[in-house]
């Protein structure tokens, strides 16, 4: 599609404007595998977005990618709208011969990671997020669904072209290089040599996390939440781009969200003498990180006899071991996207904007010990003061 042929579809299409209006478009992804674009009417304030799901990737005229995603994104966005009061974009029209989504324009709200970039800070995303993730996580699992339902959704969102992505890019690459493909900085190569591709215990580790990310079916997750996948303002949360979702562990998602926040608190430790405004934005990503973990703990303690009828999972002793499961994914998977982010080759602008060699090359090393310490320490993260007890006590400059 083309910038003059989305108008035409729109126009043809779909019934949201004026039939007479001079409709405007421009192509405005930043990814690397779809095609976004934005129409609006100049003359009113009306807008819509339409996602493209190409069968070759976006950053590539050679590596092809099914389209099956764009029907998977389809059906989990209503999915995720009617567990989360709408914490996803209104869905207009889905076309599943042309594999185009048309939905609502959330341009009034700002992607997170470019606000966090700025040292914005928001207040109600803990609690927010949190919401988001109980209610499309644990309501997703056995322990609420029928079995024939969850057994239903697990088949409907088989998604082996974007699992096989994470397996390579998350699970795989950072510790084995087997392409050559990841990317750091020069000197710290001996390092990661030590650090990753040769120590046999976090190996161990990685496989067991790789296993139960492709065993666990455990939720409909999204597969792919970090702040480039989240809209927000000072009262709202929006969560974009489920295209990665299929019946997976649910730490992954927590975790992803932890991992992304951290970016942002060490590019701000990085720049911490700098301003109030920096000292302002690293509480708030403290006491963020801390409490979308105690938040989920606290809503899955009071929400779960609510929400389970099973008789065998209404046991006390088993509602505490599925947290347990619950927090140790989210603080292994963490670790494996602050771990792959920093040295495999999906970076985050947090990383790729410190123009400081030495800098750079400090934050690289401590990004690796914490994700490190995440894995191999996850059984113990069983609360927010965890992360923080660790993050606090080893900040390496
Ligand atoms: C080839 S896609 C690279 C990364 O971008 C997506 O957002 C996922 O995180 C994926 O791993
Ligand atoms: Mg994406």
């Amino acid at each position: 599609m083309n910038e003059a042929n989305v108008i035409k579809y729109v126009k043809e299409k779909i019934d949201i404007f004026d039939k007479e209006s001079e409709l405007k478009c421009v192509e405005i992804g930043d990814g690397n595998i779809n095609y976004i674009y934005k129409v609006w009417d100049p003359k009113n304030d009306k807008s819509i977005i339409l996602k493209h799901a190409d069968n070759y990737m976006r950053n590539s005229t050679t590596r092809k990618l099914s389209t099956n995603r764009s029907i998977i994104e389809y059906e989990i966005l209503k999915i995720q709208g009617s567990l989360t009061n709408n914490m996803v974009p209104q869905i207009y029209s889905y076309d599943d011969e042309m594999f185009c989504l048309v939905m609502e324009d959330l341009s009034k709200y700002q992607i997170m990671r470019k606000a966090l970039l700025e040292y914005k800070t928001f207040p109600k995303f803990a609690d927010q997020i949190s919401d988001f993730l109980f209610n499309t996580l644990f309501k997703t699992t056995d322990l609420v669904l029928s079995s024939e339902e969850k057994k239903r959704l697990t088949k409907e969102f088989i998604n082996p072209e974007m699992c096989e992505i994470t397996e390579r890019l998350v699970l795989t690459e950072p510790y084995k290089n087997l392409r050559n493909t990841n990317i750091i900085q020069e000197e710290n190569l001996g390092f990661i040599e030590k650090e990753l591709y040769t120590d046999e215990q976090l190996l161990l580790e990685i496989g067991k996390l790789k296993n139960n990310f492709k065993n666990n079916a455990q939720s409909l997750i999204h597969g792919d939440l970090h702040t480039g996948s989240i809209f927000v303002d000072n009262d709202n949360t929006k969560v974009i781009d489920p295209e990665f979702a299929f019946y997976g562990p649910m730490g992954y998602d927590i975790g992803n969200v932890i991992a992304n926040l951290v970016f942002a608190w060490i590019r701000a430790k990085a720049n911490e003498n700098k301003a109030l405004k920096i000292h302002n934005f690293i509480n708030w990503a403290e006491t963020s990180i801390a409490e979308i973990i105690d938040l989920f703990i606290k809503k899955y303690n009071e929400k779960y006899d609510d929400n389970v009828i099973d008789q065998v999972y209404r046991n006390k002793l088993f509602k505490e071991f599925y947290l347990r499961s619950i927090l140790s994914d989210t603080a292994g998977y963490a670790g494996t996207e602050i771990i792959r982010r920093t040295v495999g080759v999906a970076k985050v602008e947090e990383i790729l904007k410190i123009e400081d060699k030495t800098v750079h090359i400090a934050t690289e090393k401590n990004l690796v010990l914490i994700g490190k310490s995440f894995v191999m320490n996850r059984d113990k993260m069983m609360d927010g003061s965890s992360y923080l007890n660790y993050l606090k006590n080893n900040f390496i400059y």
